[in-house]
């Protein structure tokens, strides 16, 4: 069997951390980008190593694993989580089998790194919660996976907002548009079968922007009114393989079980206000995160497609030259840049990847539950189920849950 690579050249003194991860498609080959970098990049306490990676196709995880730097491939997550050289489940499934393979991998005291959406019920999320906080006493961690957090752009924000900066929060404004679901004959893929994905737009795109507002806000919505849409409910069914966000079609056609879009305001708990959209038809828009703050005392505005940028009104500044200006974060005291490239050379998505497993390998030997926990997870959950319920009602204003 091939030695497993490590992912520090050079770190070869620290104890390894050796990461068993489940999937290997888009978020595979993105999460893997981020272990695969994270010892070369900052200085961690353990050395990250690929040791395994696992997916039902045999040849096609084999050729997942040489192509991003696994030392070994498994078609059965059970057995991969049952190696004793494994002590940590990278979960890059679709959110039908989140549930199971945490519960299962944080029984065995393995640290889980779980994708977005948590789970697709609350009741899933609930379970694992449990699970994780459980876990957590025995010295196992837990963490979700939303990557936007890690956008250097937006932790700056996150801390612009916590050092007062806006001032009382009045208004959070956040879209997250893509089109891939314009073409009527785009497959039913798993992402359009609600026992497999939870939900749709609202699981897929919502999730990340309930999760960036509350993080960036620094505090939890209250509640919801809602208005959910399945625009096209039956589509070609998928012919063969699909791969991140292309698919091709076969005969017969099968219904569409998910939203399409979802838009919905929110009201925080100091009242502010909040409105989200989330859309997968929004033609022209490929992956358009946008996010406006405006508080007492400033605002903030970051917009995904400019990630390297945060745009900031000083609302303190005399009216003859104040004005929204740009900021461009790529400096060393801007969170996690003082590893990278000189100022001006900017980073990309790949990067909130590498961040995050940096972030969780910090938690992991220092014993502090990572940041978003399971609960944070949980907490998200709860939101998207208090959208369905609006929504169900015809958008009446439904309270979440604590
Ligand atoms: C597809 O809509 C998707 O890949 C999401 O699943 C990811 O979470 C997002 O980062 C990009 O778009």
């Amino acid at each position: 069997m091939a030695q497993p690579q490590q992912s520090d050249g050079s770190g070869g003194d620290k104890p390894p951390l050796r990461v068993g991860m489940v999937g290997y498609a888009f978020m595979g080959a993105a999460h893997s980008q981020g272990w695969r970098t994270v010892g070369r990049v900052f200085d961690l306490p353990r050395r990250p190593v690929l040791a395994a990676i696992c997916g039902r196709d045999a040849a096609a995880v084999r050729a997942a694993a040489d192509r991003h730097g696994w030392a070994a491939a498994e078609t059965d997550w059970r057995t991969l989580i049952a190696r004793d050289d494994i002590d940590l489940v990278d979960i890059c499934t679709p959110g039908d089998s989140h549930a199971e393979i945490a519960l299962a991998a944080l029984a065995v005291g393995k640290h889980v790194l779980c994708e977005k959406p948590l789970a697709n019920t609350v009741e899933q999320a609930e379970a694992m919660t449990e699970a994780a906080e459980a876990a957590h006493r025995r010295g196992t961690l837990a963490m979700v996976g939303f990557n936007y957090r890690r956008v250097p752009a937006a932790a700056l924000a996150r801390r612009m907002v916590a050092e007062g900066r806006l001032g009382t929060l009045r208004h959070v404004r956040v879209t997250y548009l893509q089109d891939w679901l314009v073409d009527r004959d785009f497959p039913l893929t798993w992402r359009l079968r609600k026992e497999l994905a939870g939900s749709g737009a609202l699981g897929d795109l919502g999730a990340h922007i309930v999760d960036l507002a509350q993080y960036l806000a620094g505090e939890r919505l209250a509640g919801v009114s809602a208005l959910t849409e399945t625009f096209v409910p039956e589509r070609p069914l998928p012919g063969g393989p699909t791969s991140g966000l292309a698919a091709r079609s076969a005969a017969g056609t099968g219904q569409v079980t998910v939203d399409d879009a979802a838009l919905f305001t929110g009201r925080f708990l100091s009242g502010a206000l909040a409105s989200f959209e989330a859309t997968r038809y929004a033609t022209g828009r490929k992956n358009a995160l946008r996010i406006e703050l405006n508080g007492e005392r400033g605002s903030l505005a970051f917009d995904l497609e400019r990630l390297n940028e945060l745009s900031y009104h000083d609302g303190s500044e005399p009216s003859t030259h104040a004005g929204f200006r740009r900021i461009l974060v790529t400096e060393p005291d801007h969170p996690y840049l003082d590893a990278w490239w000189p100022p001006g050379h900017g980073l990309g998505y790949e990067h909130t990847f590498v961040h995050q497993a940096r972030d969780l390998v910090h938690a992991i030997a220092e014993g502090r539950r990572p940041d978003p926990s399971f609960a944070d997870g949980l907490q998200v959950q709860r939101v998207l189920a208090a959208v369905e319920e609006s929504a169900e009602k015809n958008s009446v204003y439904t309270p979440i849950t604590i």
